[in-house]
C-alpha cells in the first residue's frame, strides 16, 4: 500500500524523522531548490503539512495544495498557520498543547532570575578576572516576594503563576475574564493597570490579530523604570520598536527575550543593550517535550490518515 504523501515545511530530530519517513512520504520543501517547482510538482498529492510553531503555512503554501486536508503543527502556537484560508478551504489544524506547558513556564521564570540577578555578566565577572581586581559583583535586585504580573493566563501563564508562588511572589494577572482556578491571584483586566502594579511582567498571551502589540508603549510606560518584561510567548504580542526604546532610554528595567521580530535575524539594536537577557526560542527545547511535541505531531497525522479523530485539533 502506498504511504500518504504529507509536506514537510522543516527539518524535525532524527527521533521524529525516522518514523515520519516510515509512515509517510515525506516532501521536504525546505531542502527544495525551487519551492515554486517542488509544490508545482507535488502539491496536488499533498493532503496534509507537517510544520513547526514559528513556521507555520501561509496561504500560498495552502493554496500549493489543493487537496490539503490537515495542516499538524509542532508547537501549540499557531499563529503563522493562515487561518483565514483554512477556513476557506475547510483545512482543519492540529497543535501540541500541555506537553510543553511546564518547559516553557520554567524558561520563564529562570528567565527572570537570571536577569534580575545578572546572572550572566556575573559569570562575566568571574571569568574576566573582575572579581579578583575590582572586587564584589555589583548588587542587583530581589525577586521573592516582588509583584508579577502574567498577561494571559492559559496554560503555560498558569505554570508561571505556580512557579512564582514558590517564590512568594505577589501575583496578578490579566485576561479576557476572571479565571476560576486562580482565585488566589489578582484579576487586573487592564494590561496598563496589571503593568502598573508589576515589578516583573510575564507575557504568555497566545499570539492573534487581537493581541498584536498588546505590549504596548503605554503599557511600558506604566511598568516603570524598575521593571521588567519576560516574552516566552510571540515578538507580536510586543510593540518590539517601543520596547527597544524603552530598553535604550531605560525607561523600563530590563527585559527577557525569547522570541524575536523576524527571528532568528535580531533587530541589531537588541545587540548593543546591556540591560537584555537574549535566547533563541528554546522554551520549548528539551529533549522530553520535544520527543513528546514529535509523538503528538505525528499521532494526528496517523489519525487523520486512518479517518479517526484528532487528538488536539484547533481548527
Ligand atoms: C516551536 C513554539 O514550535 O510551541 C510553540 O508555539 O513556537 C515552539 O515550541 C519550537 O521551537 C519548534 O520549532
Amino acid at each position: 500500500m502506498s504511504k500518504p504523501d504529507v509536506l514537510q515545511m522543516k527539518p524535525y530530530p532524527a527521533w521524529d524523522e525516522t518514523p515520519l519517513n516510515e509512515a509517510f512520504t515525506m516532501h521536504r520543501l525546505f531542502e527544495a531548490e525551487d519551492r515554486d517547482t517542488f509544490l508545482e510538482n507535488v502539491g496536488r498529492k499533498i493532503t496534509a503539512i507537517a510544520t513547526r510553531g514559528e513556521t507555520g503555512a501561509d496561504r500560498s503554501i495552502i493554496e500549493a495544495c489543493p487537496n490539503l486536508k490537515l495542516i499538524s503543527v509542532y508547537g501549540v502556537g499557531y499563529d503563522a498557520v493562515d487561518f483565514e484560508a483554512c477556513r476557506e478551504y475547510g483545512i482543519k489544524v492540529t497543535n501540541t498543547p500541555d506537553v510543553l506547558t511546564k518547559d516553557v513556564a520554567d524558561l520563564g521564570v529562570a528567565m527572570m532570575l537570571c536577569q534580575s540577578r545578572g546572572m550572566i555578566s556575573a559569570e562575566q565577572w568571574v571569568k574576566s578576572g573582575s572579581w579578583a581586581s575590582k572586587g564584589l559583583y555589583p548588587l542587583m535586585n530581589r525577586v521573592h516576594e516582588a509583584k508579577a504580573g502574567i498577561l494571559g493566563l492559559g496554560r503555560i501563564g498558569y505554570e508561571v503563576g505556580k512557579r512564582l508562588a514558590g517564590f512568594d511572589m505577589d501575583i496578578a494577572y490579566s485576561d479576557v475574564s476572571e479565571k476560576p482556578y486562580a482565585p488566589d491571584w489578582t484579576f487586573i483586566q487592564d494590561p496598563v493597570d496589571l503593568a502598573a502594579r508589576s515589578d516583573f511582567l510575564f507575557v504568555t498571551l497566545a499570539a492573534s490579530a487581537e493581541t498584536q502589540h498588546i505590549v504596548n508603549a503605554k503599557v511600558l510606560k506604566a511598568l516603570g523604570p524598575d521593571g521588567m518584561v519576560i516574552n516566552i510567548s510571540r515578538a507580536s504580542n510586543i510593540d518590539e520598536a517601543a520596547l527597544l526604546d524603552a530598553l535604550e532610554l531605560k525607561t523600563i528595567r530590563s527585559a527577557a527575550l525569547d522570541v524575536f521580530e523576524g527571528e532568528p535575524k535580531l533587530n541589531p539594536r537588541f545587540l548593543d543593550l546591556d540591560n537584555v537577557l537574549l535566547q533563541p526560542h528554546h522554551a520549548s527545547g528539551t529533549f522530553e517535550t520535544r520527543k513528546a511535541m514529535g509523538k503528538l505531531m505525528r499521532d494526528n497525522l496517523t489519525a487523520f490518515f486512518e479517518g479517526k479523530e484528532l487528538l488536539t485539533p484547533v481548527l
